[in-house]
């Protein structure tokens, strides 16, 4: 993944002319497309196939790191030193996933300082699902569980997605996910063995974000604007529906070995369809959240925007040192 910017274009050279005819540019591309072959940085591809990506990878990469904060909180809480080492380990697997993610976005010629720019003026989106507060310690059990399960089923069918630098930096994001869901249904299935207390600290965690979860998906397929052209372009294999039902099948049995009740008194086994019906989403709720009016939203920015302020002094002693070195060489090559 880190080589990856080697393919990229010198920003400061002249733009490559390109050499052939815009159509027959756009038929290679289709056929690339048609033909399941991977479109690389330093291919031709339209404008609006770029726009696309960068929209998505860069709303991937600002969740993963705004994804940190809620159970980042816990860290000074957790209960036990191991729970603390996983805690860690798992909240600085989502920063180095928003850091593959931000480089895969660069690749098409947006750059690191535009992207966060974008997050951190209220510009751009990031999963309504991190603007829900963590209260308890069984929410962190609960992240793990359920969003990792959910960020998994919808980041799988992403490892083929068309455009290279997003399939390869996904196939290392969902072995990592694959810890973080293991980890939270085993940090909860120890609890759910402890004291009553425990158990009903554990239900009250499903309950308030089981719904939020089932939202993460994204809207119904008839109201998913960019569904149609994802799935042309083949950066969409999966319909949000059609993973949000895969969810729902794959987290029944997981409730039931846990002992939790998922609340919603509409889940139940659909004979005929061979899979689960669920109860009605609440979209309202969902738009609120991601128009900036979930529980948590002013929290999050304000706390990202004021890490990225302290972090200034970093990236300042990181630049005063390339230029040191680059005059160091240029002294020794003269
Ligand atoms: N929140 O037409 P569609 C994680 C927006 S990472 C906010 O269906 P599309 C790991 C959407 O952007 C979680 N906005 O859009 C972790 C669009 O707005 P736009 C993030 C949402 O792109 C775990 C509009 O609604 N994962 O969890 C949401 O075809 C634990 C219409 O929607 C990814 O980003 C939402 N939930 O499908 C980290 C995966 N849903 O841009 C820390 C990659 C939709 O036109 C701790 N992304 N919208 O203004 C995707 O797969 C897709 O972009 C979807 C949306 C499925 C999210």
């Amino acid at each position: 993944m880190y080589t990856q910017s080697m393919d990229m274009a010198d920003t400061t050279a002249p733009a490559p002319v390109p050499t052939a005819a815009p159509e027959a540019l756009q038929s290679r591309f289709d056929e690339k497309i048609d033909a399941d072959q991977k479109i690389e940085p330093q291919n031709w591809m339209p404008e609006a196939y770029r726009r696309t990506l960068v929209r998505q990878i860069s709303q991937h990469a600002h969740s993963e790191i705004i994804g940190m904060q809620p159970e980042g909180q816990w860290i000074s809480r957790a209960p036990s030193l191991k729970r603390k080492a996983i805690l860690l380990a798992k909240v600085q697997d989502e920063g180095g996933h928003g850091l593959y993610l931000y480089s895969a976005a660069e690749t098409l010629g947006t750059s690191r300082d535009q992207l966060l720019d974008a997050l951190h003026t209220g510009k751009a989106k990031y999963s309504s699902i991190f603007n829900y507060p963590t209260l308890l310690w069984a929410d962190v059990g609960v992240i793990g569980w359920l969003v990792d399960g959910a960020a998994i089923m919808n980041q799988v069918p992403i490892c083929r997605c068309s455009y290279g630098p997003y399939a390869r930096a996904m196939i290392r994001i969902c072995k990592e996910e694959s810890f973080h869901q293991r980890q939270g249904f085993e940090s909860l299935m120890v609890q759910m063995q402890g004291t009553p207390e425990q158990r009903a600290m554990v239900q009250d965690a499903v309950n308030r974000w089981w719904w939020p979860v089932l939202a993460m998906f994204g809207p119904p397929d008839a109201e998913s604007s960019n569904s149609a052209q994802g799935m042309r372009w083949g950066i969409k294999r999966i319909s949000n529906d059609d993973l949000r039902q895969n969810f729902v099948d794959a987290t029944v049995p997981q409730a039931a070995i846990l002992g939790v009740t998922l609340p919603d008194p509409d889940l139940k086994w659909n004979e005929e369809r061979q899979q689960h019906d669920y109860g009605a989403i609440d979209w309202t709720e969902f738009w609120e959240v991601v128009n900036g009016k979930g529980p948590c939203n002013k929290e999050r920015l304000s706390s990202r925007v004021k890490a990225h302020e302290d972090g200034q002094w970093v990236r300042d002693a990181a630049q005063a040192y390339a230029e040191k070195q680059q005059a160091r060489l240029l002294k020794e090559a003269a």
